[in-house]
Formats: structure tokens, sequence, C-alpha cells
């Protein structure tokens, strides 16, 4: 089949964390035609507080591609008051974890829905009517998965490492509980088979890529799916975009660089963007490389690199993973079980 010259029309399911993610998430947005995109998105991050169910890198994607996230934290909504989160402090109330009360809201509403056993992917599809966004939104699995952070001060829950502890302590190590017994969606199944195009969005690949991909079966049905998959840089000269990324992959050992990326998702990709300011290390790449601008300070150079990626992406051969993956990992590949 020859590829379809119009962008627009393009399926794609892009994955993502929480801001760079949702940033490259709107300007796929932008660019592509109502409901041909979908985001599976990290839910790892996620946790119980106040006695409710808070999902950051959802209500991250939902609030960006709503228009309506705070611009200059990339996380939580615009024009926000903090009456509830001050009336918690006042009275001893744990205030490390700041909520907004239009965020808070919206946390009350999916804790109910959660409580009456209404799934997340169902409960975010609801969200994100409500908030008029035209693309799907599709959580990685549907139970809990968690990110435990191994640090040299002790085992600490992902927000805890992230926010209590200001990603201070060393990682020794990531571990996803409750990713072997959770599922990809049957949503996620069918974007993914329906899809002309997959991309990893420049997120943290070891906080935000891998928890997707240590979903049961997930990593598995991507190796096999017909469409290409591309990943967008989220290191740009030797520094994370935005994030502890750096800082963690020196604390794992390994080189804060593109390649680092590509090398840990060697199985998986037909494509990698680079930024131009790394321009000089496509020579290194074995795979086919686009270098442009991935620094999305402004709406338009998130539809420009939107564009760039799936030109990019569009032409690239399909499916020469799946020989290059059973010859690299020598690992049967399964049905979903
Ligand atoms: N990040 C912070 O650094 N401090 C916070 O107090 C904080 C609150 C918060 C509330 C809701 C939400 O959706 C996200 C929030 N984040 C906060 C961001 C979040 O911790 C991280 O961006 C992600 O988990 C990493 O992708």
């Amino acid at each position: 089949m020859e590829p379809k010259t119009n962008l627009a029309d393009l399926n794609v399911v892009a994955f993502a964390g929480g801001v760079g993610g949702a940033k490259l998430a709107l300007g796929l947005q932008e660019v592509l035609g109502h409901g041909n995109l979908s985001v599976v998105v990290n839910t790892a991050d996620d946790f119980e507080h106040w006695g409710l169910t808070i999902c950051p890198d959802i209500d991250t994607v939902l609030y960006n591609l709503a228009g309506v996230n705070n611009m200059e934290q990339g996380w939580g909504r615009a024009d926000e008051t903090f009456t509830a989160m001050e009336t918690m402090s006042h009275i001893g109330g744990e205030d490390w974890f700041t909520l907004g009360d239009k965020d808070l809201a919206l946390h009350l509403r999916r804790t109910e829905w959660i409580r009456q056993n209404i799934r997340l992917t169902e409960v975010t599809d609801r969200l994100r009517r409500s908030l008029g966004i035209p693309s799907n939104i599709l959580p990685m699995s549907d139970s809990p998965v968690r990110t435990l952070v191994h640090t040299e001060d002790g085992d600490l829950p992902f927000q805890h490492y992230f926010v209590r502890c200001r990603c201070e302590p060393v990682v020794i190590d990531l571990s996803f509980v409750g990713a072997p017994e959770a599922r990809p969606t049957v949503e996620i199944q069918e974007a993914v088979a329906q899809a002309d195009l997959l991309i990893f969005c420049p997120s943290n690949p070891f906080l935000s890529i891998d928890p997707i991909l240590h979903v049961h079966g997930m990593r598995q049905m991507l190796r096999q799916a017909k469409a290409p998959i591309v990943a967008v840089s989220p290191i740009v000269g030797g520094e994370a975009i935005k994030g502890p990324a750096a800082k963690l992959m020196t604390e794992l050992g390994k080189a804060v660089s593109a390649i680092t990326v590509i090398d840990h998702f060697e199985d998986l990709l037909d494509g990698f963007v680079l930024d131009q300011t790394d321009a000089e290390l496509q020579e290194g790449i074995t795979i086919p490389v686009a270098v442009t601008n991935t620094l999305m300070k402004s709406i338009e150079i998130k539809q420009e690199l939107a564009t760039t990626v799936l030109d990019f992406a569009h032409t690239l051969p399909k499916a020469t993973r799946v020989s290059q993956s059973t010859r690299w990992n020598n690992e049967t590949i399964t049905e979903i079980g």
C-alpha cells in the first residue's frame, strides 16, 4: 500500500509521559485530523493522596490538549486558585504535593468514578470529552502500576522521590510494581493495530516510556506492529529538556546522550528524531534519522516538529523490526494473554 500523501489523514499513536510528551501530543493534535491521534499515557506516576486517585501524566496530557494547562509549570491548570490546599495545610494535612482547586475537582470526579468500578480508560475518556479534546487519551493499562524508585536512601514511591525529595536521592534502580499483572487495554490494541505510525514522545525513557513497555504484552505488541516506530529525543546537547532524566541516566551509569536513548529502545525503533544541536551524532546512528529543532517553546514549533516527525516517519519501511527483534532477543513473540 502507498503511504498516505496527506499527513492529516494518518492514524497516529503517541506514547507519552508528562510535560514533554504532552507538548508533542498537542503539536500532533493540531496537525492531524480530529480523532486521528491516540495518546498512550504512563500511569506509573499515579498515586493515592488525600484519599484521591491522582494521575499526573494523564492530567498533564488532558490539560495540554484542552489548552488549559499552566504554561510555566507544564503541569496543573492555568488560572488556578489554592484555597483547598491552604486550608489542608492549615489543618495539618499533607501539603508537599500542590493541588489547585480546579485540579482537585477533577480528582474528586475521577475518584468517584473509580470507586464505582469504572475502568480508568472510560473515566479518562469522560474527562477528555468534558474538556472538548478531539484526541483519544488512553491510560497504559486499567490496572494499577506504580514506579518504585530504589535509592541510596531506601525505596521511594515515585511522587515521594520526584516531588517530596526533589529527585535528590541517588537512584540505584527502578521497578514497576504491578506491571507483570497489567495488560494493554483493548483500546490500545485496536489503536496500535490501526496505526500508520507509532511515536515515542520526548519523554523520560526510564521513568515515562519504560513503565508503558513493562505492561505485560506491550513490548511484544509493538514489536509485531505493522506501523513504523519513531522516537523523538528527550536529550539535547547532553542535557535533558526537562526533569531528572540526565541525573538519572548518570546515576544508572549511562551516558547522557541521544545515543543512549536509541540503544535503550534498539529492538523497537525504525527511526529517530535528533535535535539540530546534536546533528553530528547522526553519523554514528544506523537507523534512519531526522534532524530538526525539538525545543517546543511555542505552539508553532510544536506543530513544526509534529509535521517533521510525520513527514519523516510515514515513509519509513515497516516491519524490519520484527525480524531484527527476534534476532536480537531470541525470544518467542506471544499473544497478549
Ligand atoms: N510536580 C511538582 O514538582 N510539584 C508538585 O507539587 C506537583 C503537583 C502536581 C499536581 C497534579 C499534577 O497532575 C501534577 C503535579 N506535579 C507536580 C507534576 C508531576 O509530579 C510530574 O510532572 C509527573 O509525575 C512527572 O511526569
